[in-house]
């Protein structure tokens, strides 16, 4: 696989739930040797600093949807950041919390758009992250970036979604955690979701594979948003929405390894890190170490086979 320009962009967004802590997340995967682990496996690697949101008037503290004007500044400001980066090289959004994926998605998919490929979205995530802000009861905007990407209504105020991305273009891994209207919503869409269950049944390799081949033959386009909480809280404890029961650290690598293999990444989010929940660095570290299993890292060079 040719070296990459990985372009590291930090994403402190915070605004996406009520628990503050994500706005640290990008400068523990800096702490964490990110720059250093992706330069040793060869690549060159552009750190460009952390981003800020767009200017916003503060939000009214008892609007149903916590910090709405905060994550649509931040919204604005990523998808401009995402689509330059596009050209650039791979960008890597290190987050903060998952409500940067609506401002990371809507830019990487206007640049495809402007390349006339179809963007791919894999979503490694306990949780759907498909409410609206009219079907979410939290309010928490970090539970809704799917349906707004993927051209839901509901998102008054928020960028218009120039280019949605495709359901059926959307492949959601992990889920153990999804909200009874996100369960009608999902089962009412065209986007391919694998639970737990099913990764217990029959493994991880083969749902990933089968998209993984989807990409390949539309010449698309690949995001890949990994939330911490995929993880097993127990070997990944800082986030604050832990679910028990998420994928081992193997089977995070075994994605990330076939990831790498199919060459078909062309940006990444790390997020919902939360270094407050962290142990001395631990959780930080786990998703570096995936992230260099992304870019390359590994025992033997398999890459003779095709999905
Ligand atoms: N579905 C729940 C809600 O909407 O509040 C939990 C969302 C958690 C979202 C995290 C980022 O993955
Ligand atoms: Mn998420
Ligand atoms: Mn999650
Ligand atoms: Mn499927």
């Amino acid at each position: 696989m040719p070296p990459k320009t990985c372009i590291l962009i930090g994403a402190p967004v915070d605004s996406g739930k009520r628990r503050r802590g994500c706005l640290m997340g990008p400068d523990s995967y800096r702490t964490a040797g990110l720059r250093e682990t992706l330069v040793d496996l060869g690549h060159d690697v552009v750190d460009q600093g952390n981003l800020a949101p767009r200017p916003f008037k503060d939000d009214h503290p008892d609007h149903p949807l916590f910090a709405l004007n905060e994550t649509i500044a931040w919204t604005q400001s990523l998808a401009d950041a995402a689509e330059t980066a596009m050209s650039e090289g791979v960008p890597i959004f290190l987050g903060g919390d998952h409500a940067l994926s609506a401002g990371t998605v809507s830019g990487v998919a206007a640049h495809a758009a402007k390349q006339g490929s179809p963007q791919f979205v894999l979503w490694l995530d306990a949780h759907s992250d498909f409410h609206t802000p009219l079907s979410s009861d939290s309010g928490n905007l970090h539970g809704t970036p799917v349906a707004y990407f993927s051209g839901a209504d509901g998102f008054d105020g928020f960028p218009e979604v120039a280019h949605p991305v495709l359901q059926t273009n959307i492949c959601i891994i992990g889920l153990r955690s999804v909200d009874e209207a996100e369960r009608k919503a999902l089962e009412a869409s065209d986007i391919h979701r694998h639970d737990m269950r099913e990764i217990d049944e029959s493994g991880i390799a083969k749902p990933l594979a089968a998209f993984l081949k989807r990409v390949q033959q539309a010449n698309g386009q690949l995001h890949v948003s990994l939330d911490v909480d995929f993880l097993d809280p127990d070997v990944a404890p800082a986030v604050g929405t832990t679910v028990p029961g998420g994928a081992t650290v193997r089977e995070a690598h075994l994605v990330m390894e076939m990831l790498h293999d199919s060459g078909l990444v062309t940006s990444m989010d790390l997020v919902e890190l939360n270094p407050f929940l962290d142990d001395r660095g631990r959780t930080a570290k786990v998703m570096v170490d995936l992230a260099a299993s992304a870019f390359g890292r590994r025992i033997f060079d398999r890459r003779t086979r095709s999905y």
